[in-house]
């Protein structure tokens, strides 16, 4: 028989627990450190123990349990669970206001703007304030019983908080899985040899719907609630927003972005914000949902057909889409890095049209099996390059065809080696391999290194091709006559051209070490290096210890600048160039911080720990940077404080440039600002 001393420490540790999870999952601020949890859980976890009758059902030691299940039981939604109308255009969203205004015979409505995310709709309904159960939305109706799986969801309470909650209610909210958690469960498949997801939509529902809920705790999902269903012995508020206000109080997660409009224009207006900001989010969301705040409008204006009068989906146009495979081809770097790419069907997606897809490496193409032929979903998100994730078996063609990687360089034939850097493969073929020629040109040309305006991929290709160039030092023995010459290129282009490269030999000494295209030496080494080092033939002098002394650089890429300088065809070139007439200032050419962030492209994201994201903005714009909220080709760097999503991933994927908290701190103790 439990004590009334154990009765009431019971109750004292689950009130602290709950409001931990709170803090932690539903305001992501929390409250104590993970071992003072891990000690309340525990004790809790001992008491019940000893006193059975103690356990409550909404005890956070009851979130996990039960036997793994061979099928989910049905549940029936007390108000079915509708759908949304969805918008494409503009034009549709306007429609869909004068709709509405006709209807209630009124001129102006406000509308509550929230994200729509991509993920799973579901309904959870509390009775006296406990969670009773959780059902996905099946068809709208009857859905699956998951109550065992989003038990262990941490954002869902499974007890209300406060006590103003109406003694029966169903909550309607989305579960998705955020992007970092669906990388890290993609890396911890793939290891474990276990199914990989197309994405965070699939690998949300995949891991909902787990017959182990002990699987499914052990997923990084998470809910934003929405709306409600039914509801007994509790009254509704007058707005929608009031609605929220409420879920919130009540302890459930609802998503901080949403916002109020006053009228349509206003909507697209957030809309048109989104569809930049969608990308700096860590979870994906497919577009904005536009509702009447009014209660007794949205009730005047009913519902037809499973989606409710008062609501749109504005949708953001398709990251993914289906295409066909014409063919599979490899792409070799400046480097040699083999790289396959699928050459499709040309198909709109993201906002862009794509014909071709990257499969980054052989294992890749063995792991989506993906042949010529098959229909394929590529994926476009923001700049990131487009990828093939997934193959629709179902619709393979009988004549599709294996690929299988080429053992020798499409473009000079020689060997394609296996690298020790995991699946990498690379042409063996160096200096005879026009298209890591091509590339390494291209490199040197390119706006960061020597930046000569006119000599781009197509240009460089073509003088390769004839034998004009065969190193990058060639590019100073051009001249005017023979450029002139060369097809499609004009007399104008010529002279343009002949004055790039004459202005491009005066240069910074970062740029001349950048433009060499040593292995892992981008932008950031090279001002480093330029900084450490002001002549080259100190550099080409220093020990992998020596230059290990600079703080970013450790054992490979030390190794890497030994090994670049230490081949004689690369001295031979440094030297070239050097007599063809580039020269730079010294000492080190960058001299002050705001020459080298003077109309930089530059991205912040994710949170600093002493200033907000709005004051480095201002901070960096004040010395001369260009401040951007989207990651592309021409950002130059990206300022990466804690819990930096998408624009993370994808600044490396493009080799943008990353400073971590603390180097742009220094960077800016360097420019004098405190
Ligand atoms: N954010 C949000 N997503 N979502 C999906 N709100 C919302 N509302 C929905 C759905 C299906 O439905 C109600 C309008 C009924």
């Amino acid at each position: 028989m439990a004590t009334q001393k154990a009765k009431s420490r019971v109750k004292e540790l689950i009130e602290l627990l709950e409001q931990y999870e709170y803090a932690y999952y539903v305001l992501s601020e929390p409250q104590v450190p993970d071992v003072e949890y891990d000690r309340c859980f525990l004790e809790l976890e001992s008491l019940e123990k000893k006193y059975p009758e103690l356990t409550m059902s909404f005890s956070p030691t009851q979130r996990v349990g039960g036997k793994p299940v061979s099928s989910f039981g049905e549940v029936q939604h007390a108000v079915p669970m509708l759908s949304l109308a969805n918008a494409f255009s503009d034009k549709e969203v306007m429609d869909f206001d004068r709709r509405c205004r006709e209807h209630l015979r009124i001129k102006n409505i406000d509308y509550v703007v929230e994200l729509k995310l991509d993920g799973l709709a579901v309904s959870l309904s509390y009775r006296d304030g406990v969670l009773l159960k959780a059902a996905t939305r099946g068809d709208g109706t009857r859905g699956e019983d998951v109550t065992q799986n989003v038990r262990g969801i941490g954002s869902i309470p499974l007890r209300l908080r406060g006590s103003d909650w109406p003694s029966f209610v169903e909550i309607r909210g989305e579960i998705f899985m955020p992007l970092p958690g669906f990388m890290l469960l993609n890396q911890h498949q793939k290891a474990v040899g276990e199914k990989v997801y197309v994405n965070p939509r699939n690998a949300a529902a995949g891991s909902l719907r787990q017959l182990d809920s002990r699987i499914t705790r052990s997923r990084p999902l998470e809910i934003f609630c929405y709306g409600v269903g039914a509801i007994e012995g509790g009254s509704m508020p007058d707005s929608h927003i009031e609605m929220l206000d409420a879920l919130s109080n009540w302890g459930l997660r609802t998503n901080p972005e949403t916002t109020l409009a006053k009228g349509p224009l206003d909507c697209l207006d957030k809309y048109l914000n989104f569809v930049e900001k969608r990308h700096d989010l860590d979870y994906e969301i497919d577009g904005l949902v536009y509702k009447v705040n009014s209660y007794s409008h949205q009730d005047a204006l009913g519902s037809v057909s499973r989606a409710p009068r008062w609501a749109l989906a504005h949708k953001f146009p398709a990251q993914e889409e289906l295409t066909r495979v014409r063919n599979i081809e490899i792409q070799i770097g400046r480097t040699g890095a083999a790289t396959p790419v699928a050459r499709l069907d040309s198909v709109f997606v993201g906002g862009a049209t794509v014909s071709n897809a990257t499969l980054h490496n052989f294992e890749e193409i063995r792991r989506l099996d993906v042949r010529i032929g098959d229909t394929v979903v590529v994926r476009r998100a923001g700049d990131v390059i487009p990828e093939v994730i997934g193959v629709l078996l179902e619709s393979r063609p009988k004549n599709s065809k294996r690929y299988h990687f080429p053992k020798k360089c499409p473009v000079c034939n020689s060997e394609i080696v296996k690298t020790d850097e995991g699946p990498l493969m690379r042409c063996s073929g160096g200096l005879i391999c026009n298209a890591q020629i091509t590339e390494s040109i291209r490199h040197f040309a390119s706006r960061k290194a020597m930046d000569i305006d006119g000599m781009g991929s197509k240009i460089i290709e073509q003088m390769v091709n004839v034998g004009l160039l065969k190193t990058v030092s060639d590019v100073y023995r051009l001249d005017f006559t023979t450029i002139a010459e060369l097809d499609r290129s004009g007399k104008k282009s010529a002279e343009n051209l002949m004055r790039a490269i004459e202005a491009s030999r005066e240069t910074t000494f970062s740029r001349f070490l950048y433009s060499l295209g040593i292995p892992q030496v981008g932008e950031k080494t090279a001002v480093e290096l330029a900084e450490k080092f002001k002549s080259i033939d100190s550099l080409i002098d220093a020990d992998s210890e020596l230059l290990q002394a600079i703080p970013d650089i450790g054992p490979i890429v030390a190794s890497n600048i030994t090994h670049f300088f230490s081949e004689p065809h690369n001295q031979r070139i440094v030297k070239e160039l050097l007599s063809a007439g580039i020269v730079w200032s010294e000492p080190a050419p960058i001299d002050s911080v705001s020459d080298m962030l003077e109309g930089k492209t530059i991205v912040v994201t994710g949170t600093l720990s002493s200033m907000n994201r709005a004051q480095a903005q201002k901070i960096l714009a004040s010395l001369g940077a260009e401040v951007s909220s989207t990651i592309s080709k021409k950002t130059d760097m990206l300022i990466a404080g804690q819990n930096a999503g998408s624009k993370l991933n994808k600044a490396l994927d493009l080799g943008v440039e990353i400073l971590d908290e603390q180097e742009f701190y220094d960077l800016l103790t360097k420019a004098g600002v405190t």
